[in-house]
């Protein structure tokens, strides 16, 4: 499970503890220091320090603040973690901490990082993981924003982050008038064009889930059941090196598999039906994001095989449309076109595109639904789900593929392709199955080793 964790305590109303003057407890030096296991494969400074200018260039003048804010405990949300956006532009997740971006004509003039107290012992300098120019204590956050507000430089704030509700924030806000403006959208643009430290963990957070779900079919079986699966994919993701799940997984048989967010996991399988895997490993703070449906005695029948391959169809031919350029919207029509030209009376007198009820891709980072707009030309660097599916409740039929994919120079590649797609390949993996006693997790491309 989740690894996450939120370093407590520090010294915010605790003057005399960031001073290293405590008169209780094991000697304090200051703020300085953030807890090792705060950090997850830091990014290097350089792409940190990138990350906050490419922001700063469309904030002009202002000062921008963020705030880890505590521990989330929705899953589906933020899991246990503080905000995505003061990790993306620090790189560490401590809760309660500020990061403040202090801009100037475009350039960011200050950093400034705010922390709660540890000793040095159980840290690392902050400044050395996260390039800010100042590390202070929690307890100066007010102060400071007091006083660069007073320059009547405006203020930046993302409405979605802790920071736009503290009561801090608000006090200081009132207190110097503060013009307010809005960080979204400029986040959004940044967050959906990945840097190289991104790629790296999207495509181990990809392949992780993918070949964990590889393995995992060889537990599928008439008498066994969807505890088997999660349990078989629990497995995969410590064995391959995941951090965690990005998402409570998905193992749906049969009706099931009609519930898109379905995470029970309790029931026994059928022979002849279907069984949905939707999961997803998390890497170094990274989301995966992969669905594969396979028959529970290895063979597709008739029926199934040609909804099977409609949707399949679906998702080569969205694929295919990946590369610049293209928007999220406009992938989505692929989809649903291709539903409306190859149902054939596979759904009767209407197309199959009716039973094909949710979006068809996401932007996946930091946060498995990314921040991201459907409307803006995909550039190289955004990584994308593509995950068509079809769900016929009259028959008890749930199907969905999804794929992980990155948008490069001149089109895309698939990151989740170490789990196999087609009818045959499925069925080949069906045939290969160890009897639903144990998982085999195939290796991987040892990239584990290289990830900036
Ligand atoms: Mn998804």
């Amino acid at each position: 499970m989740k690894t996450r964790r939120l370093v407590a305590g520090g010294c915010a109303g605790l003057l005399l503890a960031c001073t290293g003057d405590s008169p209780v407890g094991p000697a304090i030096a200051g703020c300085e220091y953030v807890a090792a296991d705060a950090l997850e494969l830091p990014p290097p400074t350089t792409l940190l320090a990138a990350r906050r200018q490419r922001l700063a260039s469309s904030i002009e003048n202002g000062v921008a603040v963020f705030a880890s804010g505590s521990a989330n405990p929705d899953p589906q949300n933020e899991g246990l973690r503080g905000d995505s956006n003061l990790f993306y532009l620090a790189g560490l997740d401590v809760q309660g901490s500020w990061l403040v971006l202090l801009v100037r004509n475009g350039q960011v003039d200050s950093t400034l990082l705010f922390l709660p107290a540890i000793t040095p012992a159980e840290g690392v300098p902050a400044q050395q993981v996260t390039g800010a120019s100042r590390v202070r204590c929690t307890s100066n956050f007010s102060e400071t924003l007091q006083r660069l507000l007073s320059s009547d430089l405006p203020l930046y704030l993302h409405q979605e982050n802790a920071a736009a509700q503290d009561p801090a924030v608000q006090a200081v806000r009132s207190s110097m008038g503060a013009t307010t403006l809005e960080l979204r959208d400029a986040l959004t643009a940044l967050r959906m064009v990945k840097d190289s430290a991104e790629i790296a963990r999207l495509r181990q957070a990809a392949d992780i889930t993918a070949r964990s779900i590889a393995g995992a079919v060889h537990v599928i079986a008439p008498g066994r059941g969807e505890a088997d699966v999660a349990s078989a994919i629990g497995s995969g993701f410590r064995e391959l090196g995941a951090t965690g799940p990005s998402f409570p997984s998905i193992i749906a048989s049969g009706r099931n598999a009609l519930t898109l967010h379905y995470n029970t996991n309790q029931r026994s399988f059928a022979g002849d039906e279907l069984v949905l895997i939707d999961v997803g490993a998390e890497y170094a703070r990274y989301a995966g994001d992969v669905t594969r449906t396979f028959p529970v005695n290895g063979r597709f029948s008739a029926r199934q095989r040609e909804l099977y391959e409609l949707v399949l169809g679906a998702l080569q031919a969205a694929t295919a449309a990946v590369r610049p350029g293209v928007t999220m919207l406009q992938l989505d029509g692929v989809a649903r076109d291709y539903f409306a030209n190859h149902s054939g009376s596979r759904c009767g007198t209407q197309s199959c595109a009716v039973y094909f009820g949710h979006s068809l891709t996401h932007s996946l980072g930091l946060n498995v639904h990314d921040p991201a707009s459907y409307h803006t030309p995909l550039q190289p660097g955004a990584v994308i789900t593509v995950e068509p599916g079809l769900y016929l409740a009259d028959e008890g039929i749930g199907i969905r593929i999804e794929d992980d994919v990155l948008v490069t120079a001149n089109g895309h590649e698939v990151l989740s392709s170490a789990v196999p797609t087609t009818v045959a390949e499925i069925e080949a993996l069906g045939a290969a199955r160890s009897g639903g006693t144990a998982a085999q997790f195939p290796s991987g491309s040892g990239i584990l080793n290289h990830v900036p």
